[in-house]
Parts: C-alpha cells; structure tokens; sequence
C-alpha cells in the first residue's frame, strides 16, 4: 500500500467493524476513521470529523493523511431513503461524485463503494438472481445504487479509476447497530432475544431476503480490495451471497437456542421495499474472479450472533 486507508461513515453498522478488520491487518495509524458521527464503539486510531458533502474538506483529509485507498460507506439507507428521497437521492450520489472526481485527479489510486441487493426490483427473477439481468428498483435508495454501479464503471471505463464494489445483502452483526434499512429486523431480533423480550416484527413472517453475517461481508469487502486489478472484471459491482432466510425460519433457529423467544409479525411500509428484492443471490461472477466463498450458514450464524451478544450483556451487567 502506497498511503494510508480512509473509511468514510465509520461510524455506522459496517464502518465499526470494518475500521476495526482494517486497523488489525494495516496498523491502527494507518486507518483512518471519519464520519459526521461519533464512533458506536471506542476505537483506537484517528477520527476525523468529515461531512463527505463537501469535497474540499474530503480534500484536506486526503492530503493531510496521505491517503491512497478510500472505502465510502456514507450514505442513507432503504427504509429511511423512502422518507427523504430528495435527501437519500443528494447523500448517496453527492458523496460518490465526491470521492470520485478526487480518484479521476490520481489523488486517491483504489475506491471501494458498496452497492446493494436494492439495485433489484420487482421484475428481477427472485431466485438465484444472476449477476446481469433486468434491473429496475423502485425505491430511492435502489435507484441511487443502481445510478452509483453505471457511474462506478463509466469512472473506471473512461478515466481508469481502479473502483470495486459488492451488492451486499442484509448484513447482520453484534458489534454496531443498523441505521434506517429493510433488512435491520434480523439484528434488532437478537436484541430482543437475548434480552427475553418479545419481538414485533415489521415484515411478514414468509418474507425471505438474502442476508449475511458481518464477517463475511467484511472478509469479502477487504479480498475484493487486495485482489489483483487483473482478477477483477465487473466494475459496476458484483453479487455475493450468504444465506437466505425468512423472519420465522430465523426465529425457529433462534428458538433452539431459547425456546420460550416469542415473535409477532405487523408488516409496516418497509414490507413493501422487501417484496420488491430478491429471495436469493447467484454470485459464480465473485466466486470465480476473486475466489469470493462465504463461511457463514444459518446456524453458525444465530449461534455466533447469541455467544457474543450474551457475553456483552453479562459484561454491562457486571455479571
Ligand atoms: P449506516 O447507516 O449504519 O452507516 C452510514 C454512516 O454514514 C453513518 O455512521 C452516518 O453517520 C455516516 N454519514 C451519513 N452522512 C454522512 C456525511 N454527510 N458525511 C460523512 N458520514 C456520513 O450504514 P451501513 O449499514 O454501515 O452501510 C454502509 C454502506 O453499505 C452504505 O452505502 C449502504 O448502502 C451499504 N449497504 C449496507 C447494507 C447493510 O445491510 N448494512 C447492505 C447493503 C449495502
Ligand atoms: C437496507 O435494508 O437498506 C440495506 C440493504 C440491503 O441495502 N440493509
């Protein structure tokens, strides 16, 4: 690596742990960590405060960390993109152009930005969705991805930008919280369970989405950035796949676990934005170009996600 790393919107549900995966194999110095919010959990390393809004600000950062390598995680979410389209629309295209236009200059030499399973929409086949095929979200935030995937290619196409990107899927972890997407319900359950609570579910019991446990996304964020530039051959973004599963094929799992959990299903507006996604995600493209291989099932997952979430509730009891 020629500079240093900077992950822009570290403070949110990826950005907590992917500074954390980053920092273990760079160094903590050579991480550094911004957003417009305050870490979720204490890290060690620098923080800068970086509104990615403005790119003369993102400028400086860059300079005066020597920075080479910029992962963009900023950006406004499904469910809360829906509530402010205007400002879901500015945010997620803004900060891309941003980073960008600073990359097109040779300032920044390799962008990662992540797309979403949202780039889909209603006419997509739901089942085993192929890497190419129709596209066309209906939601602002799927609408901002899919635009975000044609501008990611046209940069690299047309200035040579070395940019990569993955379709991530729900992304579920113990570490951070989700901010304002469909597929939060599959982290907030475990809060609830592990606490004994019932748990409202805001998406039918039925609606299966393709998800992904935090450490797989982040194994397959930092492979696709140390892959060879000659491995990777999609630069609009690619498909990965997890698992896929419904709120009560996960609640059957969690039940094992703790068989008196209690759910109840009240679909809410988000239920709509769910139907419009796929059930589950082809990604051969991944697999055979950069030797993506998720490690997570549906048992692995729930089980890791209650040890950890347990531990950390004996530890603020001071149990
Ligand atoms: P998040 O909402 O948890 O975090 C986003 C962070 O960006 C927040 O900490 C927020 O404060 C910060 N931010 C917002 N506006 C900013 C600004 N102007 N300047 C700087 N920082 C700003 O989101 P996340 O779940 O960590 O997602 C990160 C990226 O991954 C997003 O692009 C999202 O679309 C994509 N993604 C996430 C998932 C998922 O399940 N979490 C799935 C698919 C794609
Ligand atoms: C959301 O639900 O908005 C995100 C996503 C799948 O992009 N988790």
């Amino acid at each position: 690596m020629e500079g240093r790393i900077l992950v822009i919107g570290s403070s949110g549900q990826i950005g907590t742990e992917l500074v954390e995966a980053l920092r273990e194999k760079f160094g903590n110095d050579n991480v550094i960590a911004s957003d417009i919010k305050e870490p979720q959990i204490k890290q060690e390393g620098p923080f800068e405060n970086l509104d990615i809004m403005d790119k003369d600000q993102l400028s400086e950062v860059v300079k005066k960390h020597e920075i080479s390598e910029v992962y963009l995680l900023a950006a406004l979410l499904s469910a809360t993109a829906e509530k402010h389209p205007e400002f879901g629309w500015n945010l997620n295209m803004t900060s891309l152009f941003n980073v960008l236009n600073l990359a097109k200059e040779g300032t920044i030499k390799k962008v990662f930005w992540p797309s979403s399973i949202a780039v889909f929409g209603p006419t997509t086949p739901q089942q085993n969705t192929p890497q190419y095929t129709i596209m066309e979200p209906t939601t602002v935030y799927g609408i901002s991805k899919q635009a975000g995937e044609r501008w990611c290619e046209y940069y690299h196409n047309k200035y040579g930008v070395d940019v990569r990107s993955i379709r991530y899927p729900g992304l579920i972890g113990y570490k951070s919280l989700p901010g304002g997407g469909t597929t939060d319900y599959a982290v907030d359950i475990f809060h609830k369970a592990i606490t004994n609570e019932p748990f409202e579910c805001f998406l039918s019991e039925n609606t299966k989405l393709p998800m992904m446990y935090m450490s797989d996304a982040i194994k397959a964020t930092i492979n696709i950035m140390q892959a060879d530039n000659s491995q990777i051959k999609i630069r609009s973004s690619y498909n990965i796949s997890g698992i896929s599963f419904s709120p009560n094929q996960i609640s059957e799992e969690i039940k094992k676990a703790i068989p008196s959990f209690n759910i109840s299903y009240k679909p809410d507006s988000r239920q709509q934005i769910a139907d419009s996604w796929p059930e589950s995600i082809n990604d051969d493209e991944a697999k055979n170009d950069w030797g993506w291989k998720p490690s997570f099932n549906l048992d692995k997952l729930c089980s890791e996600m209650l040890t950890n979430l347990d531990k950390i509730l004996i530890k603020e009891n001071n149990l």
